[in-house]
């Protein structure tokens, strides 16, 4: 397999409420990760009004990597990491979200960590937003159905622009802007928006409404941020899952298609500035008269992303059979399951293919240079008698994306900038809250129940990935 570019990025990917931990040290505020207790196999995670005493909630400690992050950037440079992305969060920086001035604390932590990664020649990759908006700007606006939280992200990121960017280059505003587009049942404080719903509410609305805001600070802080410096790569963060027709009948075909339309509207805004005929028809089918001003859709001209960043972890298929015509698509009831892909114990379908074909799919649709920030496999590691954790499932994952990856770049001619695997650290699920869905290279010791040394120890895929990066992707 012919080698990539000596400029592509190998590293691992990560988020500040998953690992961080010290939720209520150095100043910062309750953040909206910080509410949801752990669940388990089927036990959804539960979010409280507030903190309740005696509840479990496995994000206030996490992995402690806020006092541990010394020894583990060590190691991602042991692995050979030219990148690394994480997230900052909000509440660190601004405790309720809606300060003027932000927390120094809170700042020099971060400004401590890139320094770390630097030292190392590691380039931090940064999200803005990743599922940890200040609680009280839940509280007090509604989250994102509020447009109030516009200023708010964006003082939060030029305050956060201003700061690093001698530190960091790449940038990415919203992590998985459109996984919410899906979820609007009460999945919405698992997402960037915030936004709770209550009783009788058209959701559907309330969700389209917030995103469009969150669209709006996100052109916003893209367009400030290359004001500061006009070096930055600012990119959004889509979750990737391909929606194939699950036969070739026509109506599959035409439904997989409007799955995709709406499922992808979000990168047509960040990368060409505009809604596509598609949604705005979609709105006026269903009356939503949201509100989107003529200043909205000039920003979201002046905005558009420099790159597209990525999560891939599985593909779909669908069925029209359910539905009484093409536009009338609903993911929870149309999904059905691809008979030729296998899924893993969480039920996440395996398909590697599958994220080539993305790769081209957003090549095709964009023409922008790409980045996969995320991807990777949630599995239980267990310790063998010889003491180590032999993780062959998770190397064969990775290694069969990252052969699809280079035959996409080598063989179909896509810009891609770098991999980044998620959790390349073992780290708090963010769909289950569980410990026990590891994605690391590294193995944390610490259980469901939080019980754990916090001792960090190599897996067999950790001497695995650095040969990797080592070969720049040649011997897999
Ligand atoms: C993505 C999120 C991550 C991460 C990952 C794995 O959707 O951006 O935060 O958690 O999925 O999901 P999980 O933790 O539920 O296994």
């Amino acid at each position: 397999m012919s080698k990539l570019p000596d400029s592509f990025l190998w590293g691992g990917a990560v988020a500040a409420h998953q690992l961080e931990g010290a939720w209520k040290e150095g100043g910062k505020g309750v953040s909206v990760a910080d509410v949801m207790t752990g669940g388990a196999h089927g036990v959804p995670r539960e979010i409280t009004d507030g903190v309740i005493e005696g509840k479990n909630y496995p994000n206030h400690e996490a992995i402690d990597f806020y006092h541990r992050y010394k020894e583990d950037i060590a190691l991602f440079a042991e692995m050979g990491f030219t990148c690394f992305r994480t997230s900052i969060a909000w509440s660190r920086i601004f405790p309720n979200g809606d300060e003027t001035e932000p927390n120094e604390e809170g700042l020099k932590f971060y400004d401590d960590l890139f320094d770390e990664c630097l030292k190392y020649g590691i380039e931090p990759v940064v999200t803005l937003s990743h599922f940890e908006m200040p609680y009280h700007l839940v509280t007090e606006y509604g989250g994102f159905r509020n447009r109030k939280l516009i200023d708010f992200f964006v003082h939060f990121a030029r305050v956060c622009f201003e700061r690093y960017q001698d530190k960091v280059n790449y940038w990415m505003t919203f992590n998985e802007i459109n996984n919410q587009a899906n979820f609007h049942e009460d999945f919405a404080p698992f997402t960037n928006s915030g936004v709770k719903y209550k009783d009788g509410e058209d959701r559907e609305r309330i969700m389209y409404q917030a995103a469009h805001y969150e669209l709006v600070a996100s052109a916003k802080a893209v367009k400030i941020g290359k004001e500061i410096n006009s070096d930055f790569q600012i990119g959004c963060m889509i979750a990737m899952c391909p929606i194939y027709p699950s036969t070739s009948h026509p109506k599959d075909m035409l439904m997989a298609q409007k799955a995709m339309q709406k499922r992808y509207y979000f990168t047509d805004v960040h990368v060409h500035g505009e809604y596509p005929g598609h949604m705005t028809k979609y709105f006026e089918r269903k009356k939503f008269h949201l509100d989107i001003t003529k200043d909205d859709l000039e920003i979201l001209k002046e905005g558009t992303v420099d790159y597209i960043g990525f999560s891939y972890y599985m593909s779909f298929a669908i069925s029209h059979q359910q539905s009484s015509e093409e536009y009338d698509y609903n993911e929870s009831r149309d999904i059905v399951k691809n008979e030729y892909i296998k899924a893993s114990d969480w039920g996440w379908p395996i398909d590697p293919e599958g994220l080539r074909y993305a790769l081209n799919w957003f090549t095709d649709m964009y023409r922008l240079p790409l980045f996969i920030v995320e991807n990777g496999f949630g599995a239980i590691d267990e310790f063998s008698e010889d003491g180590k954790i032999h993780d062959d499932y998770r190397i064969d994952y990775l290694r069969a994306h990252i052969e699809q990856m280079m035959k996409a770049m080598n063989e179909d001619g896509v810009d891609l900038m770098g991999y980044t695997p998620w959790g390349c650290i073992d780290l708090v699920s963010a769909g289950t809250g569980e410990m026990k869905k590891r994605y690391g290279f590294i193995y944390v010791d610490k259980d469901n129940e939080g019980n754990g040394t916090l001792d960090r120890y190599r897996k067999d895929s950790f001497y695995w990935y650095k040969e990797v990066i080592a070969s720049n992707g040649e011997k897999l």
